[in-house]
C-alpha cells in the first residue's frame, strides 16, 4: 500500500546505491556468529516458541498444493480488498496462480520477467506490468489475534526484491485502510539485507500513525531460511529474528489490535519502496527467476485457549457472582452498578461518583483453580479524574495484587493484568476503583471479563 511509504523511506538508507548490482551474501555470512548456509537448508528450521505457547494453527505446506481452506492466491494486479492497482505501492509485478506452487515441504512465490504486458482492467492507467510473481493471503480462512505469528522464510537477493510476510485487520472492508491495522512482521529490502524490518500502521488522532522497528542478523538474510515473528498482546507487540534478536517494543492501545488479523505472504518487485525503478533496474535478468519460499507458518496462543469461566463475566445478570468492597466512610458512595450502554450483551459494570469521594473494589472470587499462572482481561471505556483505577488481581483478600493501571479510553479497549500465579486455588478479580474529590465527569466502564491460565 502507497500510504506506507512514508514508514519505510524513513528506514532505508538511500545513499546505498553502490550495492545495485547485488550483495555478497557469501562473503558477508563468514562474519563470527554466522550459521553456515549448508545446515539452514538441511531439514526445516527448527524452532521452539517457548514455555506456555501452545500451537493454534498451522501450515507447513507439504503435499503438492496450496491448501485452499488456508489461502486465497491473488491472480491480479487489482487488490479486491482494499481497491488498489499495484497494491497502492506502484509494484512491478503481476501476481498469478501458475507463481504460486508448493513442492518439498515449501511454498514457493516465483517472481519473473515477462513481455506479456499482463494488466487488470481496472487497471489501465498504470499501465502494463513487467513482471510476474506470487501473493497470497487468508482473508475470511485464517483470522486471528494475539499470540506468536511465526514463519521460516527465504527471501531472494537482488535488487528490487521485496518480499514480505504482514497482516491486515480482518474489518478491512468495512472500514478501510489504515483503520483495519497492519503489522508487518518482515519486510526485506535489498539495501540492508541484513535486516528484518517491522513496523504497525494504524488510525489514531485523526491520521495515520506508523510505528516501525528492525532487527539486524549481522550478516544478509537472503538467500537461507530465518524465522521472523511477532508476540502480539493487547498491550505489545515485540518482533524477533531467528527467535533471539529482538527489535524495539512496541507498546500499543490500539483498537485495531485488538481484533482478527489475516495473513499476506507475498514476493513484491520494485514500488515506492525502492524509489519506484525501471523494470530493467531489477536485479532479476530475462529467463531467470527469484524465489521466496516458505517452509511452515503458525500462530502460538498463550495458555489455554478457553478461558476459565467465570460467573456473569458480561454483567448481563447484574451483580450476581460479583461482590464489592469499600473502606470506612465511603460505603455510601461506591457506586457499582449495571447499565446498558454495553460492549457485549445488554449490559455492563459501571464504577461512578456522586461528586462524593468514594473507593470501590469490585471483584469475583474464584475457588478450585488449577495451580498455574493466570492473567485477567477485560474491556474498558473510561474517562475522569481517579486516584486509583485498576484492573487487578490477588490470591488473597490482604495479598498484594498484580495490576494494570487503566487509562483513558473513549472506545472499548481491551486490558490485561501482568500475570499472577495460584499456588492454592484462590484469585480474587476485577476492578478497584478511587476518586478522593467528587467529579460527575468521573465514569468506568468494564465489560466482558476473561481468565485466561497461561
Ligand atoms: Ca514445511
Ligand atoms: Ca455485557
Amino acid at each position: 500500500m502507497h500510504r506506507r511509504a512514508a514508514l519505510r523511506s524513513m528506514l532505508v538508507v538511500a545513499s546505498s546505491l553502490t550495492l545495485l548490482g547485488g550483495c555478497s551474501p557469501e562473503s558477508e555470512s563468514a562474519e563470527p556468529g554466522a550459521v553456515p548456509l549448508v545446515s539452514q537448508e538441511q531439514g526445516e528450521r527448527a524452532y521452539d516458541p517457548g514455555a506456555g505457547w501452545n500451537l493454534a494453527w498451522q501450515d507447513d505446506f507439504n503435499g503438492s498444493s496450496l491448501n485452499g481452506a488456508h489461502w486465497t492466491v491473488l491472480t491480479s494486479n487489482f487488490d479486491p480488498v482494499t481497491g488498489n492497482c499495484n497494491f497502492g505501492t506502484g509494484e512491478l509485478e503481476y501476481p498469478r496462480a501458475q507463481n504460486v506452487t508448493v513442492a518439498g515441504g515449501k511454498l514457493i512465490l516465483t517472481a519473473q520477467r515477462t513481455s506479456d504486458a499482463p494488466m487488470d482492467s481496472r487497471c489501465t492507467g498504470y499501465g502494463p506490468r513487467s513482471y510476474y510473481s506470487g501473493r497470497i493471503h487468508s482473508k475470511g480462512k485464517v483470522e486471528r489475534r494475539y499470540g506468536k505469528l511465526v514463519a521460516s522464510i527465504k527471501v531472494p537477493s537482488g535488487w528490487g526484491m521485496w518480499p514480505a510476510f504482514w497482516t491486515l485487520g480482518a474489518n478491512i472492508s468495512n472500514v478501510g485502510w489504515p483503520r483495519s491495522g497492519e503489522i508487518d512482521i518482515l519486510e526485506w529490502h535489498a539495501n540492508e539485507a541484513s535486516w528484518m524490518k517491522s513496523a504497525a500502521h494504524y488510525f489514531a488522532n485523526g491520521a495515520q500513525q506508523s510505528w516501525g522497528t528492525g532487527a539486524n542478523r549481522g550478516y544478509s538474510v537472503a538467500d537461507a531460511f530465518h524465522t521472523y515473528e511477532v508476540e502480539w498482546t493487547a498491550n505489545q507487540m515485540i518482533f524477533r529474528l531467528d527467535g533471539q534478536i529482538q527489535g524495539n517494543v512496541f507498546n500499543h492501545n490500539e483498537p485495531a489490535f485488538q481484533q482478527n488479523h489475516y495473513i499476506l505472504l507475498n514476493l513484491a518487485l520494485g514500488g515506492n519502496w525502492y524509489g519506484h525503478p525501471h523494470p530493467d533496474q531489477i536485479g532479476l535478468p530475462w529467463g531467470q527467476t527469484k524465489t521466496m519460499e516458505v517452509e511452515w507458518v503458525r500462530w502460538y496462543d498463550r495458555g489455554t485457549t478457553t478461558p476459565t469461566a467465570l460467573t456473569n463475566p458480561s454483567f448481563e445478570n447484574g451483580m450476581t457472582g460479583w461482590a464489592t468492597w469499600s473502606p470506612n466512610g465511603t460505603e455510601a458512595a461506591d457506586f457499582s452498578e449495571t447499565h446498558g450502554g454495553a460492549r457485549t450483551g445488554a449490559y455492563h459494570l459501571t464504577h461512578w461518583t456522586n461528586n462524593t469521594p468514594f473507593e470501590v473494589w469490585t471483584y469475583q472470587p474464584k475457588s478450585g483453580l488449577p495451580s498455574g499462572n493466570y492473567r485477567v482481561r477485560a474491556w474498558v471505556r473510561k474517562s475522569g479524574a481517579f486516584d486509583v483505577a485498576r484492573l487487578q488481581a490477588k490470591t488473597c483478600g490482604e495479598c498484594a495484587p498484580v495490576f494494570t493501571n487503566l487509562g483513558n479510553y473513549g472506545n472499548w479497549t481491551l486490558v490485561e493484568t501482568p500475570a499472577i500465579s495460584v499456588t492454592g486455588g484462590y484469585l480474587e478479580l476485577g476492578f478497584h476503583t478511587r476518586a478522593t474529590a467528587g467529579n460527575s465527569a468521573n465514569f468506568i466502564h468494564m465489560d466482558d471479563v476473561q481468565l485466561i491460565r497461561l
